[in-house]
């Protein structure tokens, strides 16, 4: 009896005191420019899981890794012993019996490691959906919110020379005060969906940096370079050999900065997407990236790219891997996706509703298309309740920080189809302002489906939000949610603001294999009715800039259950979930042919 009593107080002080330590993880550090070029080890591969729907994983001392046969208590999981899932990957699509599972899940890595003396380890994590905690040897090391962006945190001082262990708890429950809330129409991927590893810097190292054309400009690079750590340097050196620049810049206080003529500059677009290789030298710190320098501005409704105008021949994109179910990740989900679309037409893309990974704005970098790149502000936002804006800022922030040498990212979104309030207002002119501090070379737009109809074929662009933005999408479904195809035939369109307007979504449902008449529902001949209406009426509006359909490929949804129709998806996609292409992907090629037959500066011959 009193062994029982001993042992009970001996786990309790344990726990005490592991609860302790759980409160004191951190918020990430800083995010590290390209991550994914720096030194390291990736941890990519088998983890060993636990599911934990009670969300008891800290009482009973999950993030020890403890082993059963070698415990003297009572311990009730062995990571060893468990079973794997694959990370990057979501695991809903990886065990039949997670599909519709949302809690919390509990990685574990062991590995082997070795620290490099007088350097930074960051345990580095491309996303974790939705909340994440995570610790390194039985340390809390920091904790993360948001299912889309990257995050890094400075393990140094928990990381030991030989054999390491990482745990990780992924929480995807769904909050209506969170960033999505509480509902989406896209399925709750959890888990570990992007890469994850260890990231090296050396003590003095550089944090971050920005490369592009000086505005106003087709030939000036200017930019900056953030150093960080143990100020053991005050220069840098820039090499862009292909331009013959190399450069020594003074960097008082940790920061850069320059300006240069590029003599000889090819500037990046859709056509021709010249990279160039920028190296970066402070001290022992060396980072190379290949980064594009273009022109981006607005005149009037007009874009202009490298000063001419540009007609946007965009898709939507959900992150949804092109040939097996789930997320996307990784620079082969990436291509094949750019492949269809490129093979569509495009030169643009819709990343929604979330930042897509790195692997993905890096591949449109190189394959050369336009991006739109957005917020999970969807639908549904909480907008007063504590705490909201600041999950909707830092998802912005890393967004941002991530992706702010990508020569192809055109647009930052700030959310999609949210309802006019006072409070919306003015939570996401806050935003656009933050949006343009950060980044105040890229153009700012959000997806609007708040029009008012005067009249019944009258469509008017009517939403306060617009003040705050560069560029206006619009979606609209009519022949879908809204009336039938023919109905375009007899709408009007008119926009108030002098703003460019791309149409960020059109389109309707079909059932690939699903063949009749087109005046029949969820038939390919229904949707491809649609698009040849669509394209008709917007042919003849002469404000619209661009266009963006609403989707590439059909996409898992957990509220479209029709059965032998959409099955769990959304079948609104010109390729099926099975990559199978639908009449309609068809109609929108030939479309797209002719629209950059005319260089793809116009959809009428006025010259708009
Ligand atoms: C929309 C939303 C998009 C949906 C789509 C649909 O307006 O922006 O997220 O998936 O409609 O299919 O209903």
């Amino acid at each position: 009896m009193r062994e029982i009593m001993k042992t009970k107080l001996v786990w309790l002080f344990w726990g005490a005191l592991f609860s302790a330590a759980t409160a004191a993880a951190q918020t990430p550090a800083p995010l590290l420019q390209n991550g994914l070029a720096r030194p390291g080890i990736w941890l990519n591969g088998d983890w060993h899981y636990v599911v934990d729907p009670y969300d008891e994983g800290v009482r009973r001392r999950y993030p020890l890794n403890l082993s059963p046969a070698a415990s003297t208590g009572v311990v009730e999981y062995d990571f060893a012993a468990s079973p794997t899932l694959h990370v990057p990957g979501d695991w809903n699509t990886q065990r039949p019996e997670l599909l519709l599972y949302e809690g919390t899940v509990w990685y574990e890595k062991s590995f082997e490691y070795h620290p490099r003396p007088g350097w930074r380890s960051f345990l580095y994590a491309g996303a974790a959906n939705y909340r994440s905690q995570v610790w390194v040897n039985g340390n809390p090391l920091c904790e993360h919110e948001g299912g889309f962006t990257p995050f890094n945190c400075d393990a140094t001082s928990l990381l030991k020379d030989g054999a390491n262990f990482v745990v990780i708890s992924v929480n995807d429950t769904r909050h209506a005060d969170d960033v999505p809330a509480l509902r989406t129409d896209w399925w709750n991927y959890g888990g570990l969906t992007r890469d994850v590893g260890i990231v090296e810097v050396p003590d003095s190292f550089i944090q971050d940096y920005s490369l592009q054309l000086q505005r106003g400009t087709g030939n000036r690079i200017a930019g900056w370079v953030r150093l960080a750590g143990a100020p053991a340097t005050n220069r840098v050196t820039l090499d862009i050999p292909q331009l013959r620049i190399h450069r020594e810049i003074p960097a008082p206080d940790g920061k850069a900065t320059f300006e240069m003529e590029a003599a000889g500059l090819e500037r990046w677009s859709p056509d021709d997407p010249k990279l160039y290789d920028v190296t970066l030298v402070a001290g022992n710190d060396r980072i190379t990236d290949q980064i594009g320098f273009r022109t981006l501005e607005v005149r009037g409704t007009q874009i202009l790219l490298n000063g001419a105008p540009v007609f946007l021949r965009g898709i939507s994109l959900h992150a949804e891997a092109p040939l097996r179910p789930g997320r996307a990740h990784g620079d082969d989900d990436a291509r094949t996706s750019f492949e269809w679309a490129r093979e569509l037409g495009c030169n643009f893309v819709r990343l929604a509703h979330y930042p897509h990974d790195e692997h993905t704005t890096r591949m449109a970098d190189r394959m050369g298309l336009l991006v739109w790149s957005e917020i999970p502000l969807w639908q549904g936002i909480a907008w007063t309740a504590p705490g909201v804006s600041d999950k909707a800022r830092r998802q912005l922030e890393e967004m941002i920080v991530r992706d702010h040498n990508r020569s192809s990212i055109i647009f930052w979104s700030i959310t999609n189809e949210s309802a006019k309030s006072a409070e919306r207002n003015a939570f996401l002119h806050e935003l656009a302002t933050a949006a343009r501090s950060l980044d105040g070379t890229r153009l700012i737009t959000a997806a609007t489906n708040q029009s008012s109809r005067p009249e019944p074929h009258k469509m008017v662009i009517d939403d306060p939000l617009i003040a705050d933005l560069d560029v206006v999408g619009l979606n609209e479904y009519i022949g879908w949610y809204d009336g039938v195809p023919a109905d375009l035939d007899l709408t009007s369109w008119s926009n108030p603001y002098d703003k460019p307007v791309i149409v960020s979504e059109f389109g309707g449902d079909a059932r690939q294999g699903l063949h009749g008449d087109p005046s029949q529902r969820w038939t390919e001949e229904y949707q491809e009715d649609i698009y040849k209406h669509q394209i008709a009426a917007l042919r003849k509006v002469a404000f619209i800039r661009g266009i963006a359909p609403w989707i590439l490929k059909d996409f898992r949804s957990p509220r479209r259950q029709l059965p032998s129709v959409q099955d769990g998806f959304n079948r609104k996609g010109l390729i099926s979930n099975n990559g199978e292409k639908k009449k309609a992907y068809f109609v929108l090629q030939q479309f797209y042919r002719e629209a950059a037959r005319d260089r793809g500066a116009a959809t009428r011959s006025d010259g708009r």
